[in-house]
């Protein structure tokens, strides 16, 4: 004899009801996952701050590469208190290797590669740009606090990815 057959209205009733309750739960259940899910991603890009704000690329035409800035890097006083730091990621190193500039200043990092993909991150600072061939990075950043600050390639770029470190000192301001 089939149980199921044997059910009684009441047995059906009660599995009917039960299944409701299940898929009740599921819902629920698949209700909180979105909402976690875009709750960390807003978490990540509004309060932990690992997404550079106002980072943006534009694209460099070839001609433009060829400026000697974009190829070998550099550091260009451009104020008083602003730098425009031209930043070359190539495997595997950044140019230019060292950075110096004054607490206090406000620099603008055009972050490029000569070959494949990098990525520039400066420790202790929200500083998290690709850098890409054929195309320029912009990110500007504040550097209050002296010390030595370090850039890493957060992008494998290739068996010595490990060792692209630069640096950036921000020297102490001269009156202080
Ligand atoms: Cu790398």
């Amino acid at each position: 004899m089939n149980p199921i057959s044997s059910e009684t209205p009441f047995d059906d009733a009660f599995h009917r009801a039960a299944e409701r309750h299940e898929r009740a739960w599921v819902f629920i259940v698949l209700a909180m996952l979105a909402v976690l899910l875009v709750g960390t991603m807003f978490y990540v890009v509004f309060d932990y701050g690992i997404v550079t704000q106002g980072a943006s690329f534009f694209r460099q035409p070839s001609a433009a590469m060829d400026e000697p800035a974009f190829h070998e890097g550099r550091v260009v006083q451009t104020g008083s208190n602003r730098y425009a730091v031209y930043m070359v990621g190539h495997a595997w190193s950044w140019s230019p290797g060292v950075v110096h500039v004054k607490a206090g200043s406000l620099v603008t990092f055009y972050v490029t590669s000569t070959d494949v993909l990098h990525g520039f991150e400066v420790q202790g600072t929200t500083i998290n740009v690709t850098a890409m061939p054929g195309a320029v990075g912009k990110v500007e950043y504040r550097f209050d606090r002296a010390g030595t600050y370090y850039i890493i390639c957060n992008e494998y770029c290739g068996i010595e990815h490990h060792s692209m470190i630069g640096r950036i000192v921000v020297d102490p301001k001269d009156n202080a």
